[in-house]
């Protein structure tokens, strides 16, 4: 490609990406509107990601650029420690109102970010309550929190761990739920598999109560490939946590904001955390934040004590920045004005027969729906575990779709503005991709 001649690719240390067989061959992208990106040289891509789960109401949405573009103007900057402004209380405020059981917002700028603080109000939280013992934290294996110490080490996805050694002491995972034998091609959520949440009893049974703090869980797994909770799972999971004093903690930061038809998915699903860490689509991706929604009994066991002192000492220097802020309320309001948040709830019968038209294609073996995101699992080709996801994935991007691959599984996860002629495209374009995949 022309590019890889003209620029040199080399000091641009990429994220999560195999660098130098990218920049053999880089892929990128230019410029986006609406359901599209476009690459250097002016060809479309529909976008079957929304980003990276981000961009749920499409691509450079004018309020939400104007928003940002004024705000730059108006305040660029300003510290968040013993001072503030204005436009942080207002998101935060509108946030509360999305979630009115969950009002006390704590700003980070990722979804990591908003891991690692949930991890450490829960810490603090049993210590302001005379629990200071209760500092294990328990993740499930494949989950995804992010790539802090904190959401590393909850996080259940071998290959994001073995490279670094370390990770918190006190650390345990629950089993992860899936299972092809008993549910595969299920649409929505699978009927077997509930009872794994009770591992969580055998690890208070191993470790007692009384030195778990906290549970946090993916409610839907999206970076892993696509995990759907099991029906009755997450209540489960919630009884449990209630009857040992544990908190819960949904990383909603894939499925907040509209992704599975309602605001939060801990709304879909009927079940209440104690926390919600989000992030991606709180912006429409437009500037980087993290959100920790708190309950109010959590956040109150923090204000007592001497009113001088700090009352968690926690923070990020662009905690609530003003971009974030303006860009975030613009983007409540297109989700309100246009009914994003619970438009995968009136598509997701549409996304599952498209998917599910998938079913006897070449090389799969799954496929997996809810809300707006779907999974299309492959066999891997033998000895070459992820490879055929990954072509397959190279060639649906060179015939105008963008796919989202982990290991051998395809995760789709559009902007929620999605016209079911765009759906039907998508599962063209993989249909007629996977007929050419060795
Ligand atoms: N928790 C969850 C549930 C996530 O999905 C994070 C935390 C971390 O957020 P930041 O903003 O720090 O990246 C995420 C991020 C993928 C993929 O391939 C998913 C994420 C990030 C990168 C890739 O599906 N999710
Ligand atoms: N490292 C140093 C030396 C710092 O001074 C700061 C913040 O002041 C940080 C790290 C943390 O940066 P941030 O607040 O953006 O997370």
């Amino acid at each position: 490609m022309a590019f890889a001649n003209e620029r040199d690719l080399s000091q641009f240390w990429m994220p999560f990406t195999a660098n130098r067989q990218f920049k053999a061959s880089p892929r990128l992208l230019a410029r986006a509107k609406g359901m599209y990106y476009e690459t250097p040289d002016g060809r479309k891509v529909l976008d079957g990601t929304a980003g990276l789960w981000c961009v749920n109401a499409g691509h450079a949405r004018e309020p939400i650029v104007a928003a940002i573009a004024r705000q730059a103007a108006e305040l660029d900057y300003a510290p968040p420690f013993q001072m503030a402004h204005p436009i942080a209380f207002e998101f935060a405020q509108r946030l509360g109102e999305l979630k009115p059981s969950h009002d006390r917002i704590f700003f980070a700028n990722s979804g990591s970010e908003a891991v690692d603080t949930a991890l450490k109000i829960a810490l603090a939280y049993h210590r302001a309550r005379g629990e200071a013992q209760r500092t294990r934290l328990i993740g499930r294996e494949r989950g995804y929190h992010g790539v802090g110490f904190g959401g590393m080490s909850v996080g259940g996805i071998a290959g994001n761990r073995k490279a670094f050694g370390v990770m918190l002491p006190g650390v345990d995972h629950l089993r992860h739920t899936h299972d092809l034998a008993r549910n595969a091609f299920t649409r929505g959520e699978p009927e077997h598999g509930d009872e794994l949440a009770e591992d969580l009893e055998r690890i208070v049974a191993l470790h007692d109560a009384s030195t778990i703090a906290a549970v946090i869980i993916e409610p839907m797994a999206g970076s892993t490939g696509v995990l759907i909770p099991p029906k009755g799972y997450l209540q489960r999971l919630r009884a449990i946590c209630d009857r040992h004093g544990i908190l819960l903690i949904f990383d909603e930061v894939i499925t907040g904001f509209g992704r599975l038809g309602a605001p939060f998915a801990a709304d879909r699903f009927g079940v209440e955390p104690d926390m919600i860490t989000a992030a991606k689509g709180v912006t429409n991706g437009a500037v980087p934040m993290g959100a920790v929604f708190v309950k109010r009994t959590v956040h109150d066991a923090f204000m007592q004590g001497p009113e001088n002192l700090i009352e968690f000492a926690h923070g990020y220097t662009y905690s609530g920045h003003p971009l974030a802020c303006a860009a975030g309320i613009a983007t409540l309001d297109v989700y309100a004005q246009e009914g994003l948040l619970t438009r995968a709830r009136a598509l997701e019968q549409t996304w599952a027969d498209a998917l599910h038209s998938l079913g006897s294609a070449r090389h799969v073996i799954d496929i997996r729906n809810l809300g707006l995101v779907g999974g299309i699992e492959l066999e891997p080709r033998p000895g070459a575990p992820g490879a055929r996801a990954y072509e397959t994935f190279v060639k649906c991007f060179e015939a105008g779709l963008l796919v989202r691959v982990t290991g051998d599984i395809i995760a789709l996860s559009p902007p929620l503005i999605v016209e079911r002629e765009q759906i039907a495209r998508m599962v063209e374009i993989i249909g007629e991709t996977l007929k050419s995949v060795a």
